[in-house]
């Protein structure tokens, strides 16, 4: 980063912003309420940006998008729209709760303020080791709870607080999850007055039961949901956290986001007494040895199994008393499928190796051969599946690779003691035929590939890819039951014959790795649970409607969300750790953050009303409603058009005045947000609002417009390594408006946008010369040029200036605000300086103050203050944010372009004349330039 220069210009904006702020706020400019008389025509204008989560303060990275909102507001104002940005905060969920108990835990461990082991001098004895579960109390509860210790990276929760610039007795506050709630919602509100941004903060609250109002809305929607059969009940695999004790859903991880259940084929390979010498005391116990696989159909085939020599597997009791066999990540995971007596408890005999199993006899379904063997495989990878491979040679390259390698190498049977009769008799058993690889594709394809070995991973890769595809589309089954019917149309029910019989189980494990923010590695676990039927094709259809006639400002955006609908199945919604609103019918439950969030924009157009201006809905009430008379009658009135009045006694002109607010601000015409929310937030927006209003499309979301991620200085934001800023930071860098400036031009697609420091710090010096500019202007008004305005360099500006305004109005229009910045102020500017420089005859003075004017209005969506101080300048009454947009005069096209000529030959000229003044360098040169320069001066 660039070391900072004098700070004088930075101050003097500073000063002018914070004394607007304070005007705008005392004449409560940005406070909106519905028209008392209303009319069809609403001329209105609602947008909303994603309630924040309140884990720390605003950075850059939310600041970036919500100013897409804010320069819509302000741009939607200047065309007379009555607008409202309502702005949330969002409480709900588990990680403050979970930062508050890692806290408190540390808190217990090593004191308060917590001294900390030190890392180098060994006290490792007493100190819980990386992944170790350690078991502590948890004295609010009087039970137990485990946590893994802190690992690699990350750091003491303490130390985090810390980092925020907290001291040591303000950090043990927020050991209790309420005072985080207490604690960052008012700087966010802070931070964001101090940007100047045009929000109706009497509407804004913060979510969870601590809100009884919020809580109550909440209530109301999911009762609703539920009677319209939008909520189920029952077990579903889910990615779950079993250190929090609940999902763990895209919000709640560290890495894995978007990652789901994967499910296997595990096929129970039996094994055959006399068990190897490690198992002996496992003698008259059913041992099996568990392979996960994503081709049953394949079993007829096998010819092995193959288990990995050096590699730590565990045998453990399960629930139906036969002995398992395989990874310990695995054996993980199948205790939270029913596989063990008790849910997440892994019942372990004995831990072994590879080694220890190589070998031994084994009984597989489907297979030929009565009896196969455990062989050894050195590529089978640790995180996936189970670590015991059923080997089918014949459609599987690493498979016959290995075999191969095992069958030529003596050296390699010596040295694992497997003996010949375990491997050679064993050959590839023919089973599906592919198109153009025959009947044993993988030995063909190996062979075409020129593979030598297991170890040969860049070919076999290929080879797997050429094999699998086609061998799913186009394989032809060639066994006893199955002859001639497709791959695709037998694996569903040959793995369903394997599970009667007993033979195999359906396992699941996470597609890839996901860690919780509480740094655990999640499971995939069999969950009694509530959730949202996503999957519902009629509710899916409705979604894609409302999808069909919203506006997503691109075309990729539209894209991602036609395919999320395509795969949207259950979304879990109930947790039983965290904050938020629990499940009115069943108390046990918590409303998860994804779930909560999907219609509260409605709850904007009356929180104020309700609430009494304080985030936690706690104040008194403005029309003297108390939140147990919002009974579900009373929100059904005010929300559904054809709602009867309910039974209440609360008086029908307040709850006429509630229903009024939605009745006029409702659609939300706008949603802005990170274009990561498309798969899951904003898509639930559009099912929710589609569920809670069926019949009346008039209230669905009118346009969502999906953010790019920020860069900052072209690199990716973040904590860690310092390339960083808050919204605060940013501010006291940079000044609001210079911070809007860089905000503005960063950029508008679905790509990665940058803000860049340097572009911030020039917008600062741009601006205030802008300023200087104007104030000279208006001291020296008396001796600009007066009387008529039609020079042609008169008339080349005045077209200029017009055709500026129309092509601004078109950029704020699609959302496009560095476009609407170039044409709006860079080019808007220059016009300005090519005819101070042209105008020898001087600038007029009334096209200097229309373009002062001009220049003010085209600028105010992106720099408020600035604009509102010139436009206090120009003696204008009244403030800027009620002032209207220019009205464009005609554009001249050929005036535009015969000035532009000019302005390019003259440039030419200059040059041109400038080599010609320059000592030749050579003759040739120079009576080549001096010919040139005829010939121009001629045409
Ligand atoms: B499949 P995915 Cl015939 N390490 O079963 C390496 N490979 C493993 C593994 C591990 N820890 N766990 C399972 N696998 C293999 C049969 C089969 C398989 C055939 C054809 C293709 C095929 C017989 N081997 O897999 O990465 C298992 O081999 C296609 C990739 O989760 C399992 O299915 O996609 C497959 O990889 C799982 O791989």
């Amino acid at each position: 980063m660039t070391e900072r220069k004098g700070t004088a210009k930075l101050d003097y904006l500073r000063k002018i912003e914070k004394e607007i702020q304070q005007k705008w706020e005392e004449e409560k400019m940005f406070e909106c309420d519905a028209p008392v008389e209303q009319s069809t025509n609403k001329n209105k204008y609602l947008v909303t940006f994603p309630y924040p989560y309140m884990n720390g303060r605003l950075h850059l990275g939310h600041t970036f998008c919500l100013s897409k909102c804010e320069f819509a507001v302000g741009y939607q104002r200047l065309k007379g729209k009555r607008c409202l940005f309502p702005f949330g905060l969002h409480c709900t969920g588990m990680p403050i709760k979970a930062c508050a108990d890692k806290l408190k835990r540390e808190m217990e461990c090593y004191g308060n303020p917590p001294q900390f082991p030190d890392e180098e001098e060994g006290e490792e004895e007493n100190k819980p080791k990386a992944g170790d579960e350690i078991i502590i109390k948890d004295k609010s509860k009087g039970k137990k709870s485990k946590a893994v210790a802190k690992s690699g990276g990350a750091k003491y929760q303490w130390d985090i607080m810390k980092s925020l610039g907290l001291q040591d007795d303000e950090i043990e506050k927020f050991a209790d999850a309420a005072h985080w709630l207490d604690y960052f919602p008012p700087l966010a509100v802070e931070d964001l007055k101090s940007m100047g941004v045009k929000v109706d903060w009497r509407r804004s609250f913060i979510t969870t039961d601590v809100n009884p109002f919020y809580d109550s809305f909440v209530r109301w929607q999911f009762v609703t949901l539920k009677e319209r059969k939008k909520i189920k009940f029952g077990k579903r695999y889910t990615i779950y956290s079993p250190k929090d004790g609940q999902p763990c859903m895209d919000h709640d991880r560290q890495t894995g986001e978007g990652v789901g259940p994967q499910e296997y084929t595990l096929i129970k390979m039996k094994m055959v007494e006399p068990y190897p010498f490690k198992l002996s005391e496992l003698k008259g116990k059913n041992i099996f040895l568990v392979a996960a696989t994503l081709r049953p159909e394949t079993m007829f085939g096998q010819t092995n199994c193959w288990v990995r020599p050096d590699m730590k597997y565990i045998a453990f009791d399960t629930a139906s008393g036969d002995v398992f066999i395989c990874t310990r990540r695995s054996a993980r995971n199948m205790s939270y499928q029913g596989f063990t007596k008790e849910n997440g408890v892994v019942p372990q005999i004995m831990e072994l190796l590879g080694q220890d199993i190589l070998g031994c006899a084994l009984s597989a379904p489907l297979t030929s051969y009565k009896v196969i063997y455990a062989l050894p495989m050195l590529t089978i990878k640790e995180d996936k599946g189970t670590g015991v491979v059923t080997s089918v040679p014949s459609d599987a390259p690493d498979d016959i690779a290995a075999l191969r390698d095992i069958k030529k190498k003596q050296a390699l049977r010596e040295k694992y003691g497997i003996k010949d009769d375990m491997v050679l008799p064993f050959e590839p058993v023919p089973i599906i035929e592919i198109p153009g690889f025959g009947i044993l594709s993988a030995p063909f394809v190996c062979d075409e590939l020129k593979i030598q070995s297991q170890n040969d991973r860049e070919k076999l890769a290929e080879a797997k890819e050429k094999v699998y595809l086609k061998g799913f589309y186009e394989g032809i089954m060639l066994v006893e039951g199955f002859k001639g019917q497709k791959v695709q149309d037998v694996k569903k029910p040959i793995q369903k014959m394997m599970v009667e019989k007993g033979e195999a189980l359906i396992y699941m494990e996470p597609e890839k790795q996901v860690i919780s923010r509480s740094s655990d590695e999640c499971v995939v676990a069999l969950c009694d649970q509530w959730y949202l039927d996503y999957g519902d094709q009629e509710w899916k259809q409705q979604a894609s409607d409302v999808l069909k006639q919203m506006e997503t400002f691109c075309d990729e955006t539209r894209k991602n969300f036609e395919a999320t609908l395509a795969w949207l199945q259950d979304h879990a919604c109930s947790r039983t750790y965290g904050l938020g609103t629990r499940l009115p019918w069943d108390e046990q439950w918590l409303i998860e953050s994804l779930s909560d969030s999907t219609i509260y924009m409605a709850y904007y157009s009356v929180a104020h009303l309700l609430q009494g201006g304080v985030l936690n809905g706690q104040g008194p009430s403005p029309l003297g409603i108390k939140p147990e008379q919002m009974t579900r009658g009373v929100w059904d009135f005010i929300f559904f058009k054809d709602a009867p009045f309910p039974k209440t006694n609360i008086p029908k002109e307040s709850l006429q005045k509630l229903k009024q607010e939605f009745e006029y601000w409702y659609p939300v015409d706008a949603r802005v947000s990170g274009k990561d929310l498309v798969p899951n937030h904003l898509s639930y927006y559009l099912y929710n609002h589609v569920a809670m209003w069926p019949n009346d499309s008039g209230k669905w979301p009118q346009a969502v417009r999906a953010n790019g991620h920020l860069l900052l200085n072209s690199e990716k934001m973040s904590k860690s390594t310092g390339n960083f800023l808050t919204l605060s930071q940013a501010i006291s860098k940079f000044s609001a408006d210079g911070m809007r400036l860089a905000l503005a031009d960063a950029g508008d697609t679905v790509e990665d946008a940058n803000f860049v420091e340097a572009m911030a710090d020039a917008g600062i010096l741009r601006l205030y010369a802008w300023l200087e500019w104007v104030k000279e202007m208006i001291a020296n008004q008396g001796s600009l040029r007066t009387g008529p305005t039609d020079s042609f360099n008169d008339r080349v500006f005045i077209s200029e200036m017009n055709a500026g305004i129309i092509k601004t109005e078109q950029q704020y229009e699609k959302m496009m605000y560095k476009e609407a910045l170039k044409s709006g102020f860079f080019e808007f500017q220059a016009a300005k300086d090519k005819y101070r420089e042209l105008a020898t005859e001087g600038m007029h003075r009334d096209l200097v103050f229309q373009f002062i004017e001009n220049q003010t209005l085209l600028l105010a969506p992106i720099c408020p203050h600035l604009c509102e101080h010139i436009w206090t300048l120009l003696g204008k009454p009244g403030s800027l944010m009620n002032a209207s947009w220019p009205v464009a005069g005609p554009v001249n096209e050929v005036l535009i372009r015969s000035s532009q000529y000019l302005m390019e030959t003259a440039h030419d000229l200059r040059l041109r004349l400038k080599a010609y003044m320059q000592p030749p360098k050579s003759k040739v040169s120079c009576s080549g330039s001096q010919s040139q320069l005829i010939a121009v001066v001629v045409d």
